[in-house]
């Protein structure tokens, strides 16, 4: 029997793993980018993205002869699409790129296809894909009946253990009729050692959008109680330690904020769509896009009783141990501070090998020049600082690494 073939849309970092995945378990794999650099770069054999490990499967996929890039789809049986849905102006989804997606694939479409939305999407966006489909392809409608499935598989992988994640997280499958979740469940199930639930397309996509809200407001509640130790004059790493130890609570950490593509974006998703109803969801947002500003307000607060103040800022990324900089709070204070303080900034990140916007200084040079030292990643360099390095200075401590 050939091998079926695969067309991923959207090769950044979810579709690229995923394509270069599965072109390793034998499918024939076409990844289509609208970018034609990063087509260039993948048909070479290279990256153009960060995540362990991803730079050797994608050699070895490509060496293979299984995965190809180009910058249009082709006939396959699969069709995924993997393309960002950032928001626009007033936190609303842009569902340009998966429409842009849809209407690239329509004509490649066959009967007995199967369509997969992994990007995270507001509740509605797969029947729309099925909609828009039907609507470019009426000769592969049957009365009411679609002839082709089209389902929602939202990815929940982390991202620094993307390739274990894809290969052993457990998979929600919502298709748009039962036909299509059954197709989709049958691909999941031979790469996939997690389990692969079964499901509708809406629940399917309200899934994944609560999964990162959990986790938004249970930081926000984190952060607030942040700013309310601090106001008490608690120390708040060892209050949640404490707390922690009942049986039934688990409170995350504080931070300088919420980072990342994921848990600062999903949660509007829900708020734009049902802002009357989504209150905590929403002042979640808020407490944690607030802690940023109050990060920055209290290191100023600080700098303005020096003259010329040194002030070194450990941690840009948006997480720990990560080089990922997207949304990054850690970014945005640093930034703030290269902007309001009057004295200079050091800004230190030892997992950033290339960073152009402002020069970085070694952890050394920080610890021993400052006099205001900004904690804002809990990078594992930094975990054990040495106390007798540290006296004198004024510390702001925002992932506690300083105790
Ligand atoms: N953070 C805190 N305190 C904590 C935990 C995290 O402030 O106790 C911050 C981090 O520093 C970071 C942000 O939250 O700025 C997000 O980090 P994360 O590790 O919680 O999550 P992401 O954004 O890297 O990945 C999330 C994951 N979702 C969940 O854990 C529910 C991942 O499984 C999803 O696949 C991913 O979003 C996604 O693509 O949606």
């Amino acid at each position: 029997m050939e091998p079926l073939r695969i067309c991923v849309l959207g090769l950044g970092y979810i579709g690229l793993p995923t394509a270069s995945l599965l072109a390793t378990k034998g499918f024939r794999v076409l990844g289509v980018d609208v970018n034609p650099d990063v087509v260039e770069t993948i048909n070479r054999g290279a990256i153009h993205i960060k995540e362990p490990e991803l730079d050797i499967l994608v050699r070895s996929a490509v060496h293979s002869g299984n995965l190809k890039a180009a910058t249009e789809p082709s006939e396959a049986e699969i069709f995924i699409i993997a393309v960002p849905t950032p928001f626009m102006e007033g936190h609303r989804p842009d569902l340009s790129y998966i429409e842009a997606a849809t209407a690239a694939l329509a004509p490649c479409l066959r009967k007995g296809d199967l369509v997969i939305l992994e990007s995270t999407s507001p509740v509605g966006t797969t029947d729309r894909v099925s909609m828009q489909l039907r609507e470019a392809r009426p000769d592969l409608v049957d009365g009411e009946n679609a002839t082709f499935f089209v389902t929602h598989c939202p990815e929940r992988v982390l991202p620094g253990r993307i390739l274990r994640e894809l290969v052993e997280n457990d998979r929600i499958v919502g298709g748009v009729d039962p036909p299509s979740t059954e197709a989709a469940s049958r691909f999941y199930r031979t790469f996939v050692s997690g389990e692969v639930l079964a499901t509708d397309a809406r629940t399917a996509e309200m899934a994944k959008l609560v999964e990162n809200s959990y986790r938004d407001v249970n930081i926000a509640f984190a952060n607030e109680l942040s700013i309310l130790s601090h106001r008490f004059g608690i120390n708040v790493w060892e209050l949640i330690r404490l707390a922690n130890h009942h049986p039934r609570v688990s409170i995350l950490q504080p931070g300088a904020g919420v980072g990342g593509h994921c848990l600062a974006v999903d949660p509007w998703f829900i708020v734009s769509s049902a802002p009357e109803d989504a209150r905590l969801i929403r002042t979640s947002r808020e407490v944690n896009e607030g802690k940023t500003r109050w990060v920055v307000e209290r290191a100023l607060d600080r700098a303005r009783r020096f003259r010329d103040p040194v002030v070194a800022v450990l941690g840009l990324t948006y997480k720990p141990d990560i080089d990922d900089l997207r949304e990054s709070p850690a970014l945005e204070v640093a930034r703030a501070l290269i902007a309001e303080v009057e004295g200079e900034v050091l800004a230190c990140d030892p997992n950033l090998r290339v960073f152009e916007e402002f020069p970085l200084h070694s952890l050394e040079e920080c610890l021993e020049r400052a006099d205001i030292v900004v904690a804002l990643v809990a990078h594992r360099e930094f975990r054990h600082l040495d106390s007798e390095l540290l006296k004198d200075r004024v510390i702001i401590d925002a992932c506690g690494v300083i105790r």
